[in-house]
This record gives C-alpha cells, sequence and structure tokens, in this order.
C-alpha cells in the first residue's frame, strides 16, 4: 500500500516528535511512515488483550489509552498507566514470548500507528530505549516469583 504523501509527512511529524525514536535517521524514520498501519478505535476497545499472542507495535497518534494488569488469574485487573499522542507500546511481546504482559483500551477516540513484528525488528527494536524497557510491576513479580521459589525449594 502506498502511502499518501500529506500522510506521509503527518506520520513523520509524529515519528521526529518521539523522544525515544531520536536515535533514528530521516531514512529509517520515513521507511516507518512506509510500512506502518493507521488504526481507528472507540471508547473501550481492546487495542492488546493479556495472554493473547501478538505480532505488533503500537504509537498513539491521537487520543489516550489505559493499560492494566491482571496480576493473577480471578483477580480484578489493576490500573498501570495512562498513554497518550506520541507514547508508543506492545514491545514487550516482540522480544522473546510473544505473549502480551498487559491489557490496553482505548479511552475515548484514538488513532494508532502501528507496526507489524518484521518492520518492527528491521526498524525499531535495536533501539536501547525499546529493547531495555521494562515494567516496574513486572519486576516487582519477577521478584516475588524468585523470592517464593527460593523458599519452596
Ligand atoms: P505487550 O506487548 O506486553 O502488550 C501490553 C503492553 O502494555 C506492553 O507490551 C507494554 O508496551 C505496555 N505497558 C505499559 N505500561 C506497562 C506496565 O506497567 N507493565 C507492562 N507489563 N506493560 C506495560
Amino acid at each position: 500500500m502506498r502511502t499518501g504523501l500529506i500522510r506521509h509527512s503527518q506520520y513523520m511529524e509524529l515519528l521526529r516528535s518521539v523522544p525515544s525514536f531520536k536515535a533514528l535517521t530521516e531514512d529509517v524514520l520515513s521507511k516507518v511512515a512506509d510500512v506502518l498501519e493507521e488504526t481507528h478505535y472507540s471508547d473501550g476497545d481492546y487495542l492488546i488483550r493479556q495472554g493473547a499472542t501478538g505480532d505488533t507495535f503500537f504509537i498513539i497518534s491521537e487520543g489516550q489509552v489505559k493499560v492494566t494488569q491482571q496480576k493473577l488469574a480471578n483477580e480484578e485487573p489493576v490500573y498501570l498507566s495512562t498513554l497518550s499522542r506520541g507514547d508508543w507500546f506492545g514491545e514487550q511481546a516482540l522480544k522473546g514470548e510473544d505473549v502480551r504482559t498487559a491489557s490496553v483500551t482505548a479511552v475515548g477516540d484514538v488513532t494508532c500507528l502501528v507496526v507489524d513484528r518484521e518492520s518492527f525488528r528491521q526498524l525499531i527494536g535495536g533501539l536501547d530505549d525499546v529493547s531495555n524497557r521494562t515494567y516496574e510491576s513486572d519486576e516487582l513479580k519477577a521478584k516475588l516469583e524468585a523470592e517464593a521459589e527460593f523458599f519452596s525449594s
């Protein structure tokens, strides 16, 4: 699919504004703008479901999303954060295991720029900010699990 010139320059403008993408050249940003798919969501829509397999990386173009996580089966999901224009997410399933580690839902109307796994790997995945991002809640969970294992062995 060919991206129109005006769209392409709008995508470039957004991509340039993402702090984590500062290290990407104009050439790479342009390739990202070529391959991404613009997607639209309404209030309450799931962009990502925790536990599902995932192949896509998201950059928010308009609106806000809410990140929640179910710590244990049968427990209510816990609110983690709200993300907005210029924020990105969905990288966790694209490194190592392809399972989504949290749920992401639309708060009002949302537009995202979505990058597939292969393009992500080629163009974005190597960035330090992206490859090194971890989440406190997950670190805590890993720590608790490690402790539990230690005490049970
Ligand atoms: P992924 O692929 O696991 O899908 C859910 C996404 O939510 C995850 O990638 C992260 O990009 C994003 N996210 C934002 N905040 C958090 C958080 O605190 N913990 C986790 N696990 N994911 C988060």
